[in-house]
């Protein structure tokens, strides 16, 4: 209680700590270059825009009411203007109101390269905001630069130019980067407001542990983790796909393709060291497996395997029913042992305690060659989109089990 993880920086921070930005952008006299928020552009401190003052609270609360409650607003000690922008000590970035009230989830979308973690992000906003309607919950971007942040790097590119998405470049760079910039929406369900911070990220960067040292510090921090799983790369079961459906599937060669189960494991190691878990122990953060792309792999899969097939029903019911839940898990389980891939479940096994696993689709169909571009015949027709966030969204006490 009393701290919060700062969703840009993931720098954790009590609340007493928590700064403030001037309102008056444009006259303010403590304005200069902003030398933290450079740090956090990774730009040199000599390149740093130019940004109204940041400033400490003058009188922190007293000490027993000083982790209980967050500090809402300060005067400028340069203009003497009042402000409740809330900013980060250590990255200058503004914090979402949510952060006091400690209703802020994040939830870290990981896998290899190609594995479909943009698409998934893409169609999933689309999917939830569906669900909302249909519940009367909303679903709205934290700020302007969220809403542009989506159109551009996830939405227009297959709503509406009819491509699929390139490949993510890495977070490794200086300058603003795709998935250093994270997706932030509040969740208003009933009277309460969430605030979900979702982060993409780049399956280049997850190939080695000091890159994620650097860019992917969220991981460890997460209140939820999807780890996509490529069935295109499970080496039995590309075997049966049609060639046509498995090229369209993928963007990288069949040789630049790595083992799945050591980016899984990278990803526990950096688990474990952000919250200093010995091997032994079995990590608490929930994580759930979701295996991408099914509409390339359903046609293989036997008898037996029903409910992966049928539409998710947590749509209209707004809650994650147990019955269908488990079917999911078991069905989606079994194909992974039966298929060659039970070196993943026992690694879950052996070092999560709270997983689960699902199969879902983006896409609805594989791409289209066509030439050398990959092309989209349709919009995306997702498929069991939301069963892994919604299973996140339980797991963080947001969502009720029926
Ligand atoms: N058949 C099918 N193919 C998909 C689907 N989603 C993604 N793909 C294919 O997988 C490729 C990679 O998808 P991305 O979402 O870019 O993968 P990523 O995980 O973001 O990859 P990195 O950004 O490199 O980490 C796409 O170019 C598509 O060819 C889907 O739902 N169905
Ligand atoms: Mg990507
Ligand atoms: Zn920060
Ligand atoms: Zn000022």
């Amino acid at each position: 209680m009393g701290k919060y993880i700062c969703p840009f920086c993931s720098i954790e921070h009590t609340f007493s700590e928590v700064e403030f930005r001037c309102k008056n952008f444009d006259n303010c006299e403590g304005r200069r270059q902003d030398v933290p928020y450079a740090a956090y552009l990774r730009i040199s401190e000599r390149s740093a825009p130019v940004r109204s003052a940041v400033f400490p609270v003058k009188k922190p609360l007293a000490k027993p009411l000083r982790d209980l409650y967050m500090p809402t607003s300060e005067t400028c000690p340069f203009c003497g203007r009042e402000t409740n922008i809330r900013v980060c000590p250590s990255c200058h970035n503004e914090l979402p109101e949510a952060v006091g009230e400690n209703k802020v989830r994040t939830i870290a979308v990981v896998g290899d390269r190609d594995a479909g973690k943009t698409h998934f992000l893409a169609v999933l906003i689309q999917r939830i905001k569906e669900i909302c309607r249909t519940q009367g919950w909303i679903l709205r971007e934290y700020n302007d630069d969220v809403i542009k942040h989506y159109e551009e790097n996830y939405y227009y590119r297959i709503y509406e130019d009819m491509r699929p998405h390139d490949l993510t470049a890495s977070g490794n760079v200086s300058g603003t980067s795709v998935v250093r910039t994270p997706l932030i929406y509040n969740l208003f369900m009933d009277k309460t407001r969430y605030t979900l911070v979702l982060y993409d990220s780049a399956g280049e960067d997850l190939q080695s542990e000091a890159v994620m040292d650097k860019v992917n510090q969220y991981i460890g921090k997460a209140s939820g983790v999807i780890f996509l799983l490529d069935p295109t790369r499970i080496e039995k079961m590309s075997m049966e796909i049609k060639e046509e459906a498995l090229k369209g599937s993928s963007s990288i060669d069949r040789r630049e393709k790595k083992e799945q189960i050591n980016t899984l494991g990278r990803i526990a190691n950096r688990i474990r060291s952000e919250n200093k878990i010995s091997e032994t122990t079995k990590i608490k953060i929930p994580i759930v497996v979701a295996m991408s792309k099914f509409d390339a792999v359903s046609e293989i899969f036997p008898k037996g395997i029903e409910a992966l097939r049928e539409p998710s029903g947590y749509f209209d019911a707004g809650y994650v029913k147990k019955e269908e839940w488990y079917q999911v898990k078991e069905e989606t389980e079994s194909i992974l042992d039966n298929y060659g891939a039970k070196d993943i479940t026992d690694f879950m096994e052996k070092n999560f305690k709270n997983y689960t696993y699902c199969t879902f689709s983006a896409l609805g169909e594989s791409p289209e060659i066509i030439g050398s571009e990959k092309v989209l015949r349709h919009k995306p027709m997702p498929h069991r989109i939301e069963d892994p966030f919604l299973w996140i969204l339980k797991e963080c006490g947001i969502l009720k089990e029926k």
